[in-house]
Parts: structure tokens; sequence; C-alpha cells
């Protein structure tokens, strides 16, 4: 090599260095700051490693649908339905910017969350045998509510004769979606956003057990034949089949499509008539029914194609294809059908027994089927639902799904309630100027006859009905909050019971019964 020659590489190399230490730094510094403004802006509800928390997990399998400029949108704007704030007032465009492109990389690893590890989290807390089998106060116990007070993560059992509360306890952090009766309602389950399950016995006032089934979880079902729980997972993307005595995991189900694409799941509910787990998914367009009878129906054939006899697997999954991905769902009282929608409002009716979509459903903003009731209405059953971005309730008739009323409201709501024996159905507005308004909706007219506003300037919302129907009982989302009763004939206020930003509350009865008024 002549020294030209060398110089020349020598000058190469130093340039190399400089660039490369220059990318080196300026990459570390923007980690530093992008770590710093998660921590600061994002982390108390993601939580620290955007596994999630009180908000969804913030990994890029969990954020395929959401292209990075929705993403940066939903960061400046906030997100409608969701606790989501906006940010674009608080941050730069910048800060945003980076912000997103962190939240799209992957992390260096996700932690695994399978049977080993949901089987070392379990916790037997109380003994099957040290427990009674007689309640330990006297009360109709079908007609007991658990309220969950997400203020101070709380729930408060309350007698729904009295309204005297028997009993508050502690929960998990950040309960979501509603707790599930076992089938004689002796025992209650709840969900934590981050995957914890609790067993709570409300004969003894104890809780029997706990185990973490999810890093990120949706919600539970409890079968009806009391056997299993099944928890829905955003993270990771499975299904965990619970032993409900116990809460000793017996399965885990992984939710891909076998072409390597996995899916967050929207949500699982029973169904009881069909001895089976209905669960619909956010990033497959599939629904799942997951058996657990002993012997599964023939409309459980997929394991014939394994060789396997179904006997060998009491979880079998029935996959049912549909047109497109469903982020709420709601099914039919007989559970025949299941009427689904994604985030934009296009939706579509699945026959369950075929096994396939049989009609489309367009409906206006974002309906919220989940919290969807139904009812009879001049001879024919009607759906209706709230709505998350409208101030909204569309009526529909459930025989050739047309849209008979659309009801305004003062704002985008979230909760609807009814029960067989009043002649009003209630709803909230949850966002909005008027969330302090609650609307009364005479089922006979499909018109609003009373506007609520119980405290001015504070958020009303989620209402549940006691058993015969006589009261409905409303909360005050505040952490200096109520659950205020009301005659549900009259409207007038009966009683006031301070509570801790009480979210929803649970009728024994009404859940067990599967009230066409309330969610199941
Ligand atoms: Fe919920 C139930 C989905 C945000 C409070 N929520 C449900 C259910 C689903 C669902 C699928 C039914 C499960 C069940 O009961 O077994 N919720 C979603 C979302 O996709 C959404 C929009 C975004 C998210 O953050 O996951 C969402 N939900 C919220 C909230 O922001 C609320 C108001 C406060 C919170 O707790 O985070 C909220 N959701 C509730 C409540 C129920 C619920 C109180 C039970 C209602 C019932 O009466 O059954």
């Amino acid at each position: 090599m002549t020294i030209k020659n060398l110089n020349r590489s020598l000058f190469t190399a130093l340039w190399l260095a400089l660039l490369l230490s220059l990318s080196v730094s300026g990459v570390a510094a923007e980690v530093m700051d992008v770590k710093a403004l998660y921590k600061d802006h994002c982390s108390e509800c993601h939580g620290h490693e955007r596994l999630g928390a009180m908000g969804p997990a913030l990994l890029p399998q969990n954020l395929k649908r959401l292209r990075r400029k929705a993403a940066i949108k939903v960061v400046t704007d906030g997100r409608p339905s969701t606790q989501m704030p906006a940010f674009g007032k608080k941050l730069t465009a910048n800060q945003i910017q980076t912000l997103v492109d962190f939240v799209y990389t992957p992390l260096t690893e996700i932690p695994n969350w399978g049977m080993r590890e949901i089987s070392a989290s379990h916790l037997t807390l109380n003994a099957p045998e040290t427990l009674s089998d007689k309640p330990l106060f006297e009360a109709d116990m079908d007609n007991l509510f658990v309220v969950v007070e997400l203020g101070d993560h709380h729930a408060t059992l309350l007698n729904g004769d009295t309204f005297e509360p028997i009993k508050r306890f502690p929960t998990r952090f950040a309960l979501h979606g509603g707790p599930k009766y076992g089938p004689n309602g002796r025992y209650v389950y709840f969900a934590s956003r981050d995957g914890w399950i609790s067993k709570f016995d409300i004969y003894n006032l104890k809780y029997v057990a706990e185990v973490r089934a999810g890093i990120n979880a949706r919600n539970l079902a409890v079968s009806a034949d009391g056997r299993y729980v099944m928890v829905a997972n955003y993270l990771p993307h499975t299904l965990v089949v619970l032993d409900a005595a116990t809460l000793e995991p017996l399965k885990v189900i992984p939710v891909s499509d076998g072409k390597g694409n996995s899916s967050r799941v929207t949500a699982v509910y029973t169904a009881a008539p069909r001895n089976s787990f209905i669960a619909a998914l956010k990033d497959i367009p599939e629904v799942w029914e997951i058996n657990y009878a002993d012997t599964p129906p023939a409309r459980f054939n997929e394991h014939k194609k394994t060789g396997k006899s179904a006997e060998s697997d009491p979880f079998v999954v029935r996959r049912i294809k549909v047109n497109g991905y469903l982020d709420d769902f709601f099914l039919n009282q007989d559970y025949t059908r299941l009427v689904g929608t994604s985030r934009s409002g296009s939706g579509q009716v699945v026959d369950l027994d075929r096994g396939s979509a049989v009609d489309t459903l367009t409906l206006p903003g974002m309906p919220h089927l989940s919290a969807a009731i139904t009812w009879q209405y001049k001879g024919h059953t009607v759906l209706a639902t709230p709505n998350i971005k409208e101030g909204l309730v569309t009526v529909i008739d459930m025989q050739n799904w047309k849209i008979i009323k659309r009801i305004k409201t003062g704002g985008p709501g979230f909760f609807m309630r009814s029960h067989e024996n009043s002649p009003y159905a209630w709803v909230d507005t949850f966002f909005g100027p008027n969330k302090d308004r609650v609307y009364v909706i005479d089922k006979r007219s499909l018109e609003i006859v009373k506007t609520l506003r119980p405290i001015p300037g504070k958020t009303s919302a989620h209402v549940e009905f006691t058993k015969d129907g006589s009261h409905a009982l409303l909360s005050i989302w505040d952490m200096d909050g109520a659950i205020i009763v009301y005659d549900a004939k009259t409207l007038e206020e009966v009683k006031r019971l301070p509570m801790s930003k009480p979210s929803g509350k649970y009728n024994v009865h009404n859940k067990l019964t599967r009230s066409s008024g309330t969610s199941h």
C-alpha cells in the first residue's frame, strides 16, 4: 500500500469513526429522551415496560391495525370511548412523533406468560374446607349487588333490599369488565386489566384464590355449569381456561389463524344454552366458539381433521370466518346470533349455528354493543345500543336488522340498562359537557321521558336494577362519588351511598337469569 493510499484509508476510517460515534450518541440521546417522555406521559396508564396497566399494552404486535398516522392523531387528539387523553396541547409534534415511533419499536424481550408462569402465580387464599356452606349474614342472596369502586380499587357487597353495604374489600388494580357470578351466586370472579383473576366467596366474605392468567387481560367468563373460567387476553394473544373451583390453569389456547398471524381477544362470553364460550377477535376475522361440555355436539367437527377424538380435548375450538375484525359484539338472548361491529361502525350478524355471517348492519358513529339491551316493541324484539362517538341511541328491529329509531341524547354514552318489569331504559352520557346527565327512555314510545342530572358537573353513568326491577342504581363516577338509588317507577331519588368512583354494579339475580335489560 502506498503512503498516499494509506493516508486515504486512515482519513476514511477517521470519518467513519466520527460519523459512527455521532450517530450512536445521537441515538442514545433520543432513546434517553423518549424514555423520559414515555415515563412522564404514558407509563402510568400503559405500564413501565409498555405491557399495559389501566391502558392497553403498546407493542407493535398489538398495534397492527393502527397506522402510524392514525396513532399520531390518537396521541394528539385522544381516543373516543377510552380514557386516552389528548396530548396535542402538552407535547410538540416532534415529541408525539418520537413517542409513536417508540411504541412501534419491538421490545427486546416480551415476558413469557404461558402455563408455567400462570401456574407459578397461583395463590390459594382460603382453602375450601375452611369455608362455611351457609352465608354468614342474613339477606336475599339473589338480590345482592357487587359494586366495583375503581377510585381506590375496592368492591362493595350491597344488600339490594335495604341498600346497606355488607362488606367492602380490596380488589386487584384496575378491574375491568363485569365481575361474573358462578351458578348459584355464591362465588364472584373478578378480572383486572393486568391479568389477575380473583375468586371471592360471598357466603364467607373472603377471597378463595387468585391467579395471573395474562399480562394484559380483557375480561373473563364463567361456564354455565360452574366448572370453568375462561380469560380473554390482549397480551399474550391467548385464551386461558381455569378450573373454576381452584383457579388452577387447565389450558392455554394460543389465538392464531394457523398461518403465522396471532390476535388479541376482543372479549369472551358464556353462551349457556350452547355449553360454550364465544370469543371475538381483534386482529383475525374469526369468531371462536369453544366447547366446554364433556361431549361436544356435532358442530364441533374441527377435531376430525386432526384425527383426534373430541373427547380427548374438552376445549375444542370451532372457528367461524366472519367479514372483518370485531371490536365489539352482542349475543342475542338465545345465543343463536352474534351482532358485531368494528370501531368504524360497520357491522354484521353472524348465525352461530350455520357458522357464517348472514346479514350486514351499518350503524352510525361507534355503537357500544357490549352495553346493548333488548326488549319487546310492537310484537318485535328490538336491540338498543348506546353510542360512544355520538349522542345517540340506535334501536334496531332484530327480525330484519333495520334501524327503526335514532334517539338523540346530549352526548356519547357508554352504558344502557333496563329490566323486564320496567317500562324504562336508562342511558348515560359519558363524555362532553352533558356528562352529568342520564336519559330515561320509554320503551313503549321510544321517546326520552326524563333527563336526570343528579350532581351537576360530575359524570353519572352505569345503571343496574334490583332483582324485581323496582329500583335503579346509578353511579357518580368521581373519587368523591356515590351510588344513587332511584325508585324505578317515579324516578325519584331514594338513597345516596358515598363510594369511591363506583364504576359498575352487578345484581346476582339479573346476571344469573340473563335479564334482557343487562349485560351478561
Ligand atoms: Fe370497558 C365492560 C371493552 C373502556 C368500563 N368493556 C367492557 C366489556 C368490553 C369492554 C368488551 C365487556 C366485558 C365483560 O363485561 O365481561 N372498554 C372496552 C374497550 O374496548 C374500551 C373502549 C377501551 C379499553 O380501554 O379497553 C373500554 N371500559 C372502558 C373505560 O374506559 C371504562 C369506562 C373505565 C374502565 O374501567 O377502564 C370501562 N367496561 C367498563 C365497565 C364494564 C365494561 C364498568 C362492565 C359493564 C357491565 O355492566 O357489564
